[in-house]
């Protein structure tokens, strides 16, 4: 390892050095003890960091009630394991609540530490783990949310991010190979068009391209695979080093490589592996994979991870076929199952509550195959209801909250957790999104989507720059006081040609933020007022 082999251990930063000390999946062991301590009475370093590694997150802003956050590879859940969710939070009353995240994810909250060692029974009884979620851990792996679904689809993702994870963490049981990376890490493999995963922002990504059988020139990854038939063959180009950080954010970039998808979960592996073992771990600002891109170039990550496979890649295919703007699921859609319909709905900014996750998982028993699935923009779909049962599915009254046609602005809000939450947040985000998008829904009528997304602080976890418009908290100053305020990010597209949106307005105070944003989007994105739009008629 470059800095853990060849630095002094005075050069490592204090989270290298509480790792080295003791392993954060060693926690796993102890969270009966901890139960019967107590959350006061825990080792703070245990208490305020090796829980992430089972996913339990201490929250400064309500000590004693932790966050847990799930993985939901490829963002898919039953309906048993949505009904356990929804138990566990029952018992907290008003603290309990669930978001949807950014990842396709689920986080649960109002957790207390005596109630670990019955919770963790019961996510194992439905084949649920939160293990390796946070701090220098592989996050939950995205897919697309109706692989499988989709009769444009490529290739259907939900086998390989299920295979993923389970080699990372060991089947959910943990895995101390993958356990200590210098920082966190992202992956994202997506099999349709429309680049439904954001691939762009991923350390590790896999976008699907197709390989002419011609085309292997020296051995490698995938030769085998083209040789079997003459045809064009489906495989993957890898992207790698995409990440948001409050430092710098940088979009993924082509590792030039082809692979097919026998060799994906490998090259996962392969790539973690050349991380682990030599990104920084002394300034934990300049840890993510990129990092380590800017040091060495792209050809010499390429034949790393090469020599870890133990064989070369193919070169990248000449094209994608990411080649559909990104699709939004709300509605109701044909499956490629015949007389099949899947149906997204709109979650305001992601939240549910214990009441929610029960009829949700009841409407997907009685009306689907009890599945449901989970979109990056915190929407929920639910997958496999029939022609026959859908208009009754429609009219329940569930849809009349997290509505299947949502107002422009309200379809597409995103907002990561802000300072309800989150001590790192500058600004209350979630509340503050919803009440700013129904006051604009109310004064302007839209002719086209707009994406807005609010995130509480530098750290991006809401996406600011995938957005039409990103809204970052700030401290802004107004009338000589500091207040809160957000900087605004523009230009972010998705879908095909996705690239990162800028900051464009810094400073805003939030109590002024209304009429800007009014203002951006008639000149930006063709709104109009009410009034004039009624003139006009
Ligand atoms: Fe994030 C840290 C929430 C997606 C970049 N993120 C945090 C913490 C854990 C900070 C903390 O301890 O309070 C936040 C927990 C707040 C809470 O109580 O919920 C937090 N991040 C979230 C979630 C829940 C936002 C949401 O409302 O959806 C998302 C959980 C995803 C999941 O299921 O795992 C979430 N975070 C992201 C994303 C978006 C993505 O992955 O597409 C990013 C930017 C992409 C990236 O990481 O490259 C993101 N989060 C960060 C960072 C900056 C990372 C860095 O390299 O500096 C931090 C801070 C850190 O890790 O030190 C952070
Ligand atoms: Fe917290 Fe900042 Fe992430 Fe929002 S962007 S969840 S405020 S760390």
């Amino acid at each position: 390892m470059t800095d853990t082999g060849t630095t002094t251990k005075t050069s490592l930063n204090k989270f290298e050095k509480f790792k080295a000390e003791k392993d954060g999946l060693a926690v796993k062991a102890e969270i009966e003890k901890f139960a019967a301590l107590g959350w006061e009475a825990m080792d703070e370093t245990d208490r305020d960091h090796r829980l992430k590694w089972v996913g339990v997150f201490f929250r400064p802003v309500t000590p004693g009630k932790f966050m847990m956050r799930l993985r939901m590879p490829n963002g898919i859940l039953t309906s048993d394991q949505m009904r356990v969710l929804a138990e566990v939070l029952q018992r907290y009353g008003d603290d309990g609540s669930a978001d949807i995240t950014t990842r396709q994810n689920i986080q649960l909250r109002g957790i207390r530490i005596e109630d670990l060692p019955d919770i963790f029974n019961k996510f194992q009884n439905v084949g649920l783990t939160s293990v390796q979620s946070g701090m220098d851990n592989v996050r939950n792996i995205t897919g697309d949310p109706v692989a499988g679904l989709d009769a444009d689809e490529l290739f259907d993702t939900r086998d390989l991010v299920q295979q993923i994870q389970d080699m990372l963490t060991n089947k959910g049981e943990g895995n101390p190979e993958f356990t200590n990376l210098p920082r966190k890490f992202n992956i994202a493999i997506t099999g349709g068009r429309d680049n439904s995963v954001h691939a762009e922002i991923n350390d590790l990504a896999f976008v699907p391209a197709f390989k002419e059988a011609g085309e292997q020139g020296s051995r490698g990854v995938g030769e085998e695979y083209l040789s079997q038939t003459s045809a064009r063959k489906f495989g993957f180009n890898i992207l790698v080093g995409g990440f948001f950080s409050a430092k710098r954010c940088d979009a993924a970039i082509p590792l030039n490589a082809w692979v097919a998808p026998e060799d994906v979960v490998a090259v996962c592996r392969a790539v973690l592996e050349v991380f682990r073992d030599n990104g920084s771990r002394a300034n934990r600002l300049k840890s993510r994979l990129m990092w380590l891109i800017d040091e060495w170039g792209i050809d010499k990550l390429r034949a790393e991870v090469e020599q870890r496979l133990g064989k070369s890649f193919l070169p990248a295919a000449p094209k994608d076929e990411i080649d559909w703007e990104k699709r939004d699921h709300i509605g109701v859609y044909k499956q490629k199952q015949p007389g099949m319909n899947y149906v997204g709905f709109h979650i305001p900014v992601g939240r549910l509550y214990a009441d929610d996750m029960f009829e949700i998982a009841r409407l997907a028993e009685v009306y689907g195959s009890g599945e449901i699935r989970l979109t990056v923009e915190q929407n929920i779909i639910i997958p496999n209801i029939s022609d026959g049962s859908l208009p009754t599915f429609l009219a329940e009254p569930l849809l009349q909250r997290f509505s299947i046609n949502p107002g422009t602005l309200e379809r597409s809000l995103v907002s990561c957790t802000g300072a309800q939450f989150c001590n790192f947040a500058l600004i209350e985000t979630k509340n503050r999104a919803l009440a700013t998008i129904q006051a604009l829904e109310a004064d302007l009528t839209f002719t086209q989507p707009v994406r807005i997304h609010w995130t509480g602080c530098p750290n991006s976890c809401g996406q600011p720059q995938v957005a039409d418009i990103g809204l970052m908290g700030t401290k802004a100053r107004k009338d000589g006081k500091a207040v809160e305020g957000v900087d605004i990010y523009m230009g972010g597209k998705v879908g095909k040609e996705a690239h990162l949106g800028t900051c464009a307005i810094k400073g805003i105070p939030c109590e002024d933020l209304q009429p800007v944003l009014q203002d951006i989007l008639i000149k930006n994105f063709g709104a109009k007022l009410k009034q004039e739009a009624l003139v006009e008629v």
